[in-house]
């Protein structure tokens, strides 16, 4: 878990910003606003140079060699390990397990727990506003086990119907997966409350994290969920890296998900056996240099501190929301109690995808379209939306430049 390190007030975010080489460019003959950072945040040169050191210093496999050279790999590897179980508060490392990113851990949850634990008649629970990712696969599994999808609805603001909620969960339920903050509204999600709930009725809970552990500080114990899933490229990290958290119990009863090399103990044609957890789900030659470079993200967000982080980005995501319903015929989609780095609008005359083309001839990175989150847009009746999600190297006269773009782009259906 992030410990403080500094009061927001005494950090310099001006030269935190100096760390993005990437955000001092001209973009379409414009200095470049980038506000798509919940598809992928920008890499400080920290976590760029530690990755550039690897590949020019110790680049070798990991988990193999004798010689120093792979043992030095491996230090480095396993050294991400346990920072990431400190960063989330896991009880041990063997907990952490390196997977591509968030889609790929919950692939992993669904397929091994789900073949372990799932049958005809049994219920998963999700939510209407999560990401294609923690839907398709649990479609996937159920279709295979005769499992059944059932789905808590969201309310007119983009808060979850914690009711109706209530009145889904039963013997049935087998595992309720939802998502930390929504990349579509930016709805923050009480886990905690739905992980005690899941728990009263004997299901197990998986938390997509992909939106919430580049934000906020984020304790797995103190939620008390099954897993937690997030990707290291929404958090200044690679991509091609990802982390699932499991509970050892789960982790220990569960099938490994992919066959290969590391992840076993001893192999004949009779019989093979696997090695433990983690390294039972690891299968195969990792993202070493993605792995080694989670880990540096990992310093490098510590030493801001994660509720610094949070504190200047509910600043800038209040700021930003306040502006933009200024603008006239500007409408929110998703006006949540809690609410973390996402601002999502439309205009009833402005296809969102125009929006997005003429922001980007203005040097501005917005993300239009469903978000894959086909479901939650239906909700609300719109097919795309234009989104700015924002990091805490963002600014305010970002958001201003997002707010002049968008009466200039208002200027042309007017
Ligand atoms: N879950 C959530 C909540 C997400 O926002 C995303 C990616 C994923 C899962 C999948 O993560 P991946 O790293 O495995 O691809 N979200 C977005 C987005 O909002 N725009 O582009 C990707």
């Amino acid at each position: 878990m992030a410990e403080t390190v500094a009061n927001i007030s005494t950090v310099d975010f001006d030269k935190i910003r100096k760390d993005f080489p990437v955000l001092d460019q001209q973009v379409n003959g414009r200095p470049l606003v980038y506000l798509d950072n919940g598809a992928s945040s920008q890499m400080p040169v920290q976590v760029a140079d530690r990755i550039d050191h690897y590949h020019r210093r110790e680049h070798s496999n990991v988990h193999r060699g004798i010689h120093t050279l792979s043992q030095k790999a491996t230090d480095a590897f396993e050294e991400t390990r346990k920072k990431v179980r400190d960063f989330i508060g896991a009880g041990s490392e063997n907990e952490i397990i390196y997977t591509t990113g968030t889609t790929d851990s919950i692939n992993l949850v669904a397929n091994s727990f789900g073949k372990l634990y799932f049958k005809e008649g049994d219920q998963i629970i999700l939510t209407e506003m999560e990401h294609h990712a923690n839907i398709v696969p649990w479609q996937m599994i159920a279709e295979q086990t005769g499992a059944e999808i059932k789905v808590i609805p969201v309310d007119d603001n983009g808060d979850l119907d914690m009711k109706a909620y209530k009145s889904l969960l039963s013997e049935k339920t087998k595992m309720v997966a939802v998502v930390h903050v929504s990349n579509a509204l930016g709805t923050v999600n009480p886990v905690k409350e739905i992980t005690d709930l899941a728990h009263n009725s004997g299901a197990a809970v998986l938390v997509d994290g992909a939106q919430a552990v580049p934000h906020q500080p984020v304790d797995v114990q103190e939620i008390g969920c099954d897993f937690y899933a997030f990707s290291a490229h929404k958090m200044c990290g690679p991509t091609g890296f990802g982390i699932l958290y499991g509970k050892k119990e789960y982790l220990d009863a569960m099938p490994p998900y992919r066959g290969g090399g590391d992840m076993i103990d001893k192999v004949s044609f009779e019989e093979t056996t696997y090695n433990v957890a983690p390294f039972k789900f690891e299968a195969g030659t990792p993202p070493i240099a993605a792995g080694i470079g989670l880990g540096a993200a990992i310093d490098y967000l510590e030493n801001i501190g994660m509720d610094v982080i949070a504190e200047k980005e509910a600043e800038l995501v209040n700021y930003a929301v306040e502006e933009l319903q200024k603008i006239d015929g500007l409408r929110m989609i998703g006006t949540p109690r809690t609410r973390a780095s996402v601002a999502s609008f439309v205009f009833d005359e402005i296809h969102a995808s125009d929006m997005g083309t003429i922001l980007d001839k203005r040097g501005i990175a917005v993300r239009t379209g469903h978000h894959c989150a086909q479901p939650i847009l239906r909700r609300f009746n719109v097919p795309a939306t234009t989104r700015a999600s924002l990091s805490f190297y963002n600014t305010k006269e970002d958001i201003d430049r997002l707010v002049d773009g968008i009466n200039y782009v208002k200027s042309f259906f007017e």
